[in-house]
């Protein structure tokens, strides 16, 4: 399958010139994927535009879809604070939601874990064959939207955006494994959610859970209570006691199932199992003068014992058998780890009566061939519980595992890469986790913390590992089952170590397992930067780039923005030292301004504004800076209608309109700009009109306000009628003179700026429609119908636009009558929470259509609905929700 990445968004990274420490250091790098997702996906088509998370965004599935709406709901919701309803819903059609479904026919290119994510401006849609999938597309989704979206709890003033894009992704390997060792120091049950938790994040599937070893003994084994009470416990200096109960093993296997993560325990044999012999030395090998050896402790130092378990004693096997016994249901995953390797030094099984009975018993002619008996009948133990087994590489003979188990390659590369081959051409099949490349518990650099038998891992060093042989077929490749990464615990005496160890280098596991496609070091570094934050959100510790210091972008700038609407964007940039930046802006438009801590951008450009404008970001630490140029642009309205109700001073309409003692049930309103003023750019103010609705003077008593503001000679009539033939009177008052206007309509002309307020309506409780506003000689009807007005499009036929019931209840239904087929916007907006909380898009037919919008979630309040056609906001009206 072919990797294409294109990019839309025009969009450099300079990093300066830059003098620091003394040290001269030119780098300059242009972004080639713009969604930066690890692991790398395989096709990726961004832009332009993006999508963005509302109060109002919902989640739509199906009830094979539930699960994983469920879960990208709870994590949406924690940063953004929003709700996230997580709605059955075949119909996928509404606008502003994420839709979750699984395909009904198989898509054979994306498979068992693949899926299909199409971010549009109005909403965003994962597809796979499998819940599976969509949690993996749940994952990309979740690395598109800005890094504070792992934050634990609600950040404000975010603008959560995703770039529109389209993304197919599926994995190269499907073992996609990092392991902990738990023996060596006991993290625990948070410590290891926490790493699952990322490892979910970057799509890692298999957690091969080493939890036993000279060490310690960490998983309770009900009925072999010397395990708990004393292979578990190691009170050297830096190592830890503790095991998980089996309660506890339970609640991490499901929380990994959550997450797509199946857990592989290691039951270590027959080596590095001092720690049993601690507990029951009568598992050891007789010694010249007695049964059996000992006294054993729970080991200190590093490195492996030379006392195994002895292979010959029946009672060895009795003990393994009733152990696997209470492991194997613990654990749904296929296959247990069964450790085998590092037992060099026999000689222990050399001086052991038990041992040499068994040799000649068996026949076996070798300490190698007395291991591979050992393995054999433990490995028939796994068989017997319909599992699957895997061993360290010392297990096998001549390449070969015994038992037909899985082979875990851990020597060099240039040992396991060859070995491997011969295994997989053989039939078996293979996990790769070589230590000069996977074992991270190796140091970063030389000189720092970490193990130090093996090179240093750096970052390169990790991620350019290719782990399939050359010369392999087809189905030779495919029992290459993966890499595992490892964190080995013999040096880790606390979790935030094991932290700086594992991370970033757990990223390189994950691209390495997941990417397809020639591998590029500048790319996946690119990619990484943001998960720096991601990582410090999630509390992660982690280890920072080993280059001189260098100021990173790390966020995916979003270059729309509308006239008149609130356009927020949080520019973010990273120290790779630590070190605080700042935030400033070279060139931007004067509306926009910076918060140089946060690195929020946020104004709200008018009409004047529209255009397409340069903004050169920097974020700086004071001695390094870098800058990121984009363009901004303001899409305004093209002209011709434009009603504006910018819900200001106070809107007066909420809360109080029921202190009014009536409801309006309906507002139409549209200011005809005069025929030769449509070019909104043109004029002063912006608008020619505009209207704002408040309750004036704070006497809500006896005034109801609607101030009507209208440019200079502009002609105005307002019809006011009354339902249910309710009386009113009504009071226009302009700036110069009060009329009293019951039941007609009114028209004022002026020379100078007119405000027209209608208050006073009497009795309480009548019900009113205010039905028509119109500035100029058109009528709302035969505007509609204008073409000269209007762009090719169909518009709205006649008047016909009705919103009912109103008050309304669990949904909204909008009726209009159509001249011919159009695109129709609908939007709703909160005068409550003055926001706009729901839209929808929706292309209808010519002739009455009637559109539903689902508000059981809707508070109960007032909302103003606005329909639009193309950018033409041709009414809006006021509701109410009880
Ligand atoms: C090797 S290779 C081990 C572990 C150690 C690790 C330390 C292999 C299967 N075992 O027992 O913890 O090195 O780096």
């Amino acid at each position: 399958m072919k990797l294409s990445t294109t990019n839309f968004i025009n969009q450099k990274f300079y990093i300066s010139l830059m003098l620091f420490m003394g040290v001269l250091s030119y780098d300059v790098f242009s972004q080639n994927s713009s969604v930066y997702v690890v692991p790398k996906p395989l096709i990726v088509n961004v832009g332009p535009g993006e999508f963005k998370l509302t109060d109002a965004t919902k989640i739509i599935v199906q009830a094979n879809s539930l699960a994983e709406g469920t879960k990208l709901s709870n994590f949406l919701k924690k940063a953004t604070g929003y709700p996230f309803p997580v709605m059955l819903s075949a119909d996928t059609s509404a606008v502003n939601h994420i839709a979750l479904s699984l395909l009904t026919n198989t898509n054979a290119t994306i498979g068992e874990e693949g899926y299909i994510l199409t971010v549009t401006s109005n909403l965003v849609t994962i597809q796979a064959n499998t819940a599976t999938g969509l949690f993996y597309g749940w994952q990309t989704l979740r690395q598109m939207l800005p890094n504070k979206i792992e934050a634990k709890s609600v950040v404000a003033n975010m603008s959560w955006v995703m770039p529109v894009a389209t993304i197919t992704d599926s994995p190269r390997f499907k073992w996609r494994s990092f392991m902990q060792d738990d023996s060596r120091y006991f993290y625990g049950v948070a410590a290891t959610k926490k790493l699952l938790d990322l490892m979910a994040m970057i799509k890692l599937n298999k957690f091969h859970w080493h939890l036993v070893d000279d060490h310690g003994w960490r998983i309770e084994i009900r009925s072999k209570p010397k395990l708990q009470s004393i292979a578990s416990v190691n009170t050297c200096s830096g190592r830890n006691s503790g095991y998980y109960t089996q309660d506890q093993i339970t609640e991490i296997v499901n929380y990994a199932a959550a997450l797509h993560i199946d857990v592989i325990p290691e039951i270590e044999m027959p080596g590095h199992s001092v720690e049993v012999l601690a507990a029951y030395p009568e598992l050891s090998c007789t010694t010249p003068t007695a049964p059996y050896g000992g006294p054993f402790s729970v080991q200190c130092k590093v490195g492996a014992s030379v006392d195994f378990l002895c292979a010959g004693k029946e009672a060895t096997f009795n003990f393994m058998s009733e152990v696997l016994d209470e492991v194997a249901p613990l654990f749904p995953a296929s296959h247990i780890h069964l450790g085998g390797d590092e037992t060099k030094d026999f000689s222990r099984w050399d001086q052991c009566m038990d041992c040499s009975n068994r040799k000649i018993t068996e026949g076996l002619s070798s300490n190698q061939e007395l291991k591979t008996y050992f393995m054999n009948r433990v490995a028939n133990m796994v068989f017997a519980k319909n599992k699957q087994w895997i061993g360290w590489s010392g297990v096998e003979t001549n390449n070969i595992p015994p038992a037909n188990g899985v082979l875990q390659y851990w020597e060099r590369e240039s040992n396991a890469t060859p070995a491997a081959a011969i295994t997989v051409k053989a039939g078996y099949n293979v996990i790769l986790s070589p230590y000069d490349r996977t074992y991270f518990d190796m140091c970063w650099a030389n000189g720092q913390i970490g193990a130090k038998w093996g090179p240093p891992i750096d970052l390169e060093k990790a991620y350019t590992y290719e782990p399939m042989p050359t010369g392999l077929s087809v189905l030779e490749q495919s029992r290459i089952l993966g890499v595992e990464g490892d964190i080995w615990s013999d040096l880790i005496s606390s979790e935030e170590i094991k932290e700086y160890m594992v991370a970033p280098r757990i990223f390189a596991t994950s691209d390495i397992n997941w990417a397809t496609g020639a591998k590029d070091y500048t790319d996946f570094v690119q990619r990484l930067y943001s998960k720096y934050e991601r990582l410090d959100s999630l509390e992660f510790n982690h280890h920072k780039p080993d280059v001189i210091a260098k100021i990173f972008i790390t966020s995916q700038p979003v270059t729309v923005a509308k006239a008149d609407s609130f356009y927020s964007y949080t520019f973010s940039g990273y120290s790779n030292i630590g070190v605080m930046v700042t935030y400033s802006a070279l060139t931007k438009p004067s509306w926009l301004n910076i918060n140089s801590i946060t690195g929020v951008l946020s104004g709200t450009p008018s009409a004047s504004n529209i255009g397409t404008f340069p903004v050169t970001l920097r974020v700086s630490d004071g001695t390094l800076y870098l800058d990121q140029t984009f363009l901004i642009t303001v899409s305004g309205l093209p002209g011709g209608y434009q009603l504006v109700d910018d819900f200001e001073n106070g809107d007066g309409l909420t809360g109080s309109i029921n202190d009014l003692g009536f409801t309006i049930v309906s507002f139409k309103a549209q200011l005809n700009l005069n025929a030769g003023a449509l070019n909104i750019a043109n004029n002063v103010g912006k608008t020619d009109a505009s209207w704002t609705t408040k309750c004036g003077g704070l006497d809500y008593s006896s005034y109801m306000g609607i101030q009507i503001k209208a440019k200079a000679s502009s002609n105005m009539s307002i019809m006011v009628s009354l339902a249910q033939n309710k009386k009113a009177s009504i009071n226009l008052t302009t700036s110069y003179q009060t009329f009293w206007l019951p039941w007609s309509s009114f028209a004022v002309s002026g020379n100078s700026v007119n405000y027209i307020a209608i208050g006073e309506l009497t009795p309480a409780n009548a019900i009113v429609t205010i039905d028509q506003i119109s500035i100029g000689n058109s009528t709302l009807a035969n505007r509609i119908s204008d073409p000269a007005f209007m762009d090719s499009r169909a518009e709205l036929s006649e008047n016909k636009l009705y919103i009912y019931p109103n008050p309304f209840q669990n949904s909204i239904d909008i009726m209009l009558s159509l001249l011919q087929e159009s695109w129709v916007n609908i939007e709703i907006c909160s005068i409550n929470a003055n926001k706009i909380i729901s839209t929808h898009s929706v292309l209808m037919p010519a002739g009455d259509n009637v559109h539903s919008i689902d508000a059981t979630n809707f508070e109960a309040g007032l909302y103003c609905i606005s329909v639009t056609t193309k950018d033409h906001v041709l009414v809006k009206k006021l509701v109410k929700f009880e």
